[in-house]
């Protein structure tokens, strides 16, 4: 999956210009304080989702879709810069977007979210204070946390014998077109800083050419590129190793004992993916509800079952079993999480880091 070059900020400008003046739909029927009503509303007017792939269960869309009446459609990116040069493109007009959490931030300072009624989302309280009020979102007023996660090395024991403790590792000839990758540029960057002890939100151009010189020889040994699924490359063999999402490192551990998952000796990071509504959105009051019923812990315990990240939901949690509150790849541990950062808004740096990126690019 390709994302365009294209800074956040030239993103989140022509997203401001583009989404003026749309009028809101009517109101629709009120739903229940669980997140849906049991009988749905005639005219409960319809909801745009666009989200993360492999990330929101068809299930979970039909089962909203059900109780309220809503018509819902949903279309998918692979990474947050993707989803902003679409709604910055002027593509597509959306209730719910998934923006990770350096995008909330950027998204709230450009003043492009609509601000979300606590009232209506009663089940925020579900969520874990660790994954409340963060510094990319005071107070939620604009986000609510959907899933978080850390991206990890996932290891076909099989087929790679040597012992593998992180990036350098990885990223050995004798792995040579034997790797898939996340296709992101942020990540890709993150890692080859992390492997010179620089922390993953010193995106200096001073800081980049190091990564060039690192990522030089790394990324002509990766086979594939992929975020939407690289589960499968692993899966089916065509690829050995893998640096991956959490929630796809903690899959192919379920599917087969011959993976192991491991966090790079170098470090990672802690992603917080959540949910916010577009000031443009033509359906906000939708969207809250969405928002409330993704929160019921029923709902996302069911996330969880197909997508195992990690659950920001305490209550959901308490409904998942100790085999899958175990699984290393979904939940890390606090002392991992402990030396774990978050991605930061790096403006125009992350324009430097992508094309860095695409520039050593061998597919
Ligand atoms: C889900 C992708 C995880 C999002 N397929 C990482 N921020």
């Amino acid at each position: 999956m390709k994302t365009k070059t294209k800074t956040i900020l030239a993103a989140l400008a022509a997203l401001a210009v583009a989404g003026c003046g749309k009028a809101p739909e009517p109101s629709p029927a009120e739903t229940n304080a669980q997140g849906g009503a049991p009988t749905p509303a005639a005219n409960a007017g319809s909801l745009n989702i666009y989200c993360w792939s492999e990330y929101i269960p068809q299930s979970v869309i039909d089962e909203f879709a059900k109780r309220t009446g809503i018509k819902v459609s949903v279309e998918n990116y692979a990474s947050n810069e993707e989803m902003l040069a679409k709604l910055g493109a002027g593509g597509g007009s959306y209730d719910i977007i998934q923006p990770s959490e350096y995008v909330v931030e950027a998204l709230v300072r450009e003043n492009l979210l609509h601000p979300i009624d606590h009232a209506k989302i009663p089940n925020l309280k579900n969520i874990s204070p660790q994954f409340l009020n963060m510094q990319f979102d005071p107070g939620n007023k604009f986000s609510v946390p959907f899933m978080a996660g850390t991206v990890g090395i996932v290891v076909n024991t099989e087929l790679v014998k040597g012992d593998i403790k992180g990036f350098a590792d990885v990223f050995k000839p004798e792995n040579s077109q034997k790797i898939v990758v996340l296709d992101d540029s942020r990540e890709i960057v993150s890692w080859a800083l992390l492997s010179q002890g620089i922390p993953v939100n010193d995106v200096s151009d001073e800081n980049l050419e190091k990564a060039k010189g690192v990522l030089a020889n790394w990324l002509p040994l990766v086979k594939i590129y992929d975020s939407d699924s690289p589960k499968t490359a692993l899966l089916n063999g065509d690829v050995a190793i893998g640096v991956v999402w959490g929630g796809e490192g903690a899959i192919l551990l379920n599917e087969d004992k011959k993976f192991r998952w491991l966090i790079p000796a170098e470090g990672t990071h802690l992603f917080i993916d959540s949910l916010a509504i577009p000031k443009t959105a033509a359906n906000p009051d939708n969207a809250e509800k969405f928002m409330n019923f993704i929160l019921r812990p029923d709902v996302s315990k069911k996330i969880s079952d197909a997508f195992p990240y990690t659950n920001p939901n305490l209550k959901a949690r308490e409904l998942l079993s100790a085999e899958q509150l175990a699984n290393p790849a979904s939940f890390p541990t606090a002392e991992q999480l402990a030396k774990m950062e978050t991605f930061k808004d790096i403006g125009e740096q992350a324009s430097k880091a992508e094309e860095l990126v695409t520039s050593l690019k061998v597919e």
